[in-house]
C-alpha cells in the first residue's frame, strides 16, 4: 500500500508481505559519511554496528540512482553515490509514514516490507524562490530546503536581488545594506486589498554573508545546491539606490512590481562592482553556477546616456542594445577565470549574452528553449505555464489576490520536462526543469506554502520521472499519504477543496 503512495513516484515500487521494527535499538552499518546521511535525514539517532540491521552502501550505477529493500530481517539502502543514498532515505520516510516529517518522533516505527528501484529522468530539478519582492526569513528557506530534499528535488535557486530590495550582504559596500534592502511605504492610507500594482507597506530584510554561508551548507548536507542569482543589469533599481551614479532610471527601492527603468549602465565600473559583489558570495556559498539574471532589460535609456554611448564605441558596438549581451559575458568572463558557469534568463540568449558553456534558463514558452537547444546550449525549462507558481490555483473568488491565471493541480501535473516535440539532440541539452516561485503577491510564509504545494509536489513529480504525471494518481497520493507528510512538516499546503485557509 505505502509503496503506492510514494511522490515522487519511483520507477519501480512493490510491497511485499510483512514489516520490519525499526527502533531506538537497532544498529546501523556502512561508512561513517554514510551512516552520518542517514542518521540526519530519517533524524533518529540509529548507533554504528557492525551487525547493524540497517545498511547502507554505494553501488556503481546511474548517477542519483538507489535501491530500497525492506524485508522483517531489516533495511538495505544502496546508492551509486551520496545523492541516491540520500533519495532512498527519503523514500524510507515516507514508507514510515507522515510521523517520520514531524520534529518530535516516536520511539518505534513498523516499516512495510518492499523493494524500490529508482533514478531521476533528470539532473536539474529545481525551485526558484524570490526573496526580494518579500523577504523569506531564514527559517523558511531552510524549511523548504527540507521539503524539497523531501522530494527527491536538488536545486534551491535563490533569486536574491530584484528592483524592491537587494537581499545579500556586503562586507566591502555596506552602504547596500543600509540603502538598497528597505523600501518605504508607497501610497500609505490609500490602498485597496485589490490593488494589483501597489503592495504598499514597508518592507526590508536581507541575509548576512554568514547567513548565506549557513544556508548553502545546510542545503548541501541535504543533497541541495543553491544557485545564487544576482538579477542584471534590468531589476536592478534597488542596488541603484546605493549607486545611483552606475544607473539609468530610477534608483530606489521600488515598492511596486513589473519591468521598471531602473537598470545598470553596460559600463566597467559596474562590471567591476558586480564581480566583487559576486566574489563576496563565493567566498561563503559553495557554487559551480551563478544565475546573472539578464531578463526584462528595457535598455532604452541607454542611447541617451553620454557614458553609455562613449562605451558603445569605444568597444565598438553599432547600438546600445547590444551592451546588455557584452554586460553580461564580461560578468561571465569573471566567473569563467574562477571556474564557475553562468546561468542566464532566455531573453539573455537573444541579446547573445551567453559564453559557450552558458546555461539558458528558459521560461517565455518552449520556442526560444528549443532554439538554445538547438544552438547547443544547455537548458533548464521552467515555462510559466504550468511551472510558475505565482499563479491562482482555481477560478474561485476567495483565493488570494496573485498574478493571474489560473493554474491549477492539473496543469502542474501535465509539465513536460523533456518536451516529445524536440529533436533527440535538442531534448539531450535539457539538463532539467524547476518551477519559480514570484513573490509580488506572497507577502509571508504561510502564503508560500499555500502557493507552493501540492502544485510543486506535482511538478517535482512530473520531473523526477521526464514525464507528465497523472492527475488522479497525483491527487490519489495526495489524499493516501502526502498531504499527511506536509502537514507534519509544518507545510500549509492548498487543499484541493472545502474552505481555503483564507476564507
Ligand atoms: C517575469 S520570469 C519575471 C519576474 C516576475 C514574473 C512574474 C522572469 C525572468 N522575470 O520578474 O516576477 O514574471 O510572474
Amino acid at each position: 500500500m505505502a509503496y503506492d503512495l510514494l511522490l515522487p513516484a519511483p520507477r519501480q515500487a512493490a510491497a511485499t508481505a510483512g514489516n520490519f521494527t525499526l527502533g531506538p535499538a537497532t544498529g546501523l552499518r556502512g561508512e561513517p559519511g554514510l551512516t552520518r546521511i542517514v542518521r540526519r535525514l530519517l533524524g533518529l539517532d540509529l548507533q554504528d554496528s557492525p551487525e547493524g540491521r540497517v545498511s547502507v552502501r554505494l553501488e556503481a550505477g546511474e548517477p542519483e540512482s538507489y535501491r530500497l529493500s525492506v524485508t522483517s530481517d531489516g533495511i538495505e539502502i544502496t546508492g551509486a553515490d551520496e545523492a541516491g543514498v540520500r533519495h532512498a532515505v527519503q523514500t524510507l520516510r515516507q514508507l514510515m509514514g507522515s510521523g517520520a516529517f514531524r520534529a518530535a518522533k516516536p520511539d518505534e516505527w513498523q516499516v512495510p516490507c518492499g523493494e524500490v528501484v529508482d533514478r531521476p529522468a533528470v539532473e536539474w530539478r529545481g525551485m526558484m524562490l524570490d526573496v526580494s519582492r518579500h523577504f523569506s526569513t531564514k527559517r523558511t528557506v531552510l524549511k523548504y530546503i527540507d521539503l524539497l530534499a523531501q522530494h527527491r528535488m536538488n536545486r534551491f535557486h535563490f533569486h536574491l536581488t530584484d528592483d524592491q530590495g537587494w537581499r545579500i550582504e556586503s562586507r566591502k559596500y555596506p552602504q547596500i545594506n543600509e540603502k538598497s534592502t528597505h523600501r518605504a511605504a508607497t501610497l500609505a492610507g490609500n490602498l485597496r486589498a485589490d490593488d494589483s500594482t501597489y503592495d504598499g507597506t514597508p518592507h526590508g530584510g536581507y541575509y548576512t554573508l554568514d547567513d548565506l554561508a549557513e544556508i548553502s551548507a545546510y542545503a548541501a548536507e541535504r543533497g541541495i545546491l543553491v544557485v545564487p542569482e544576482l538579477d542584471l543589469p534590468g531589476h536592478a533599481s534597488a542596488l541603484l539606490a546605493a549607486f545611483p551614479e552606475l544607473g539609468t532610471g530610477e534608483a530606489k527601492v521600488q515598492g511596486h512590481w513589473g519591468v521598471l527603468s531602473g537598470i545598470l549602465k553596460p559600463i566597467p565600473a559596474s562590471v567591476k562592482l558586480i564581480c566583487e559583489l559576486i566574489d563576496e558570495v563565493l567566498e561563503v556559498m559553495d557554487t559551480p553556477y551563478v544565475h546573472l539574471g539578464g531578463d526584462e532589460c528595457v535598455t532604452r535609456d541607454w542611447a541617451t546616456d553620454p557614458e553609455v554611448t562613449a562605451h558603445r564605441d569605444a568597444v565598438g558596438l553599432s547600438s546600445t542594445g547590444e551592451l546588455h549581451g557584452w554586460f553580461l559575458r564580461q560578468v561571465g568572463e569573471h566567473l569563467a577565470a574562477r571556474g564557475k558557469r553562468m546561468i542566464v534568463w532566455d531573453e539573455a540568449f537573444q541579446t547573445g549574452g551567453v559564453l559557450h558553456d552558458t546555461i539558458v534558463m528558459c521560461w517565455r514558452g518552449d520556442a526560444i528553449g528549443k532554439a538554445a537547444a538547438a544552438a547547443g546550449y544547455d537548458v533548464v525549462r521552467s515555462p510559466v505555464y504550468p511551472a510558475y507558481l505565482d499563479y491562482d490555483q482555481s477560478n474561485l473568488p476567495e483565493e488570494p489576490l496573485s498574478l493571474g491565471g489560473p493554474i491549477i493541480l492539473e496543469d502542474s501535473c501535465s509539465f513536460e520536462v523533456l518536451p516529445a516535440s524536440w529533436s533527440e539532440e535538442e531534448r539531450a541539452r535539457v539538463l532539467g526543469g524547476q518551477f519559480n516561485v514570484w513573490a509580488e503577491y506572497i507577502p509571508n510564509d504561510r502564503h508560500l506554502d499555500y502557493m507552493t504545494f501540492p502544485r510543486g509536489a506535482a511538478l517535482a513529480d512530473a520531473i523526477w520521472t521526464g514525464a507528465p504525471a497523472d492527475h488522479a494518481d497525483v491527487v490519489r497520493r495526495l489524499t493516501g499519504a502526502h498531504f499527511a507528510r506536509l502537514e507534519a512538516a509544518g507545510c500549509e499546503y492548498r487543499p484541493l477543496e472545502g474552505p481555503l485557509p483564507w476564507q
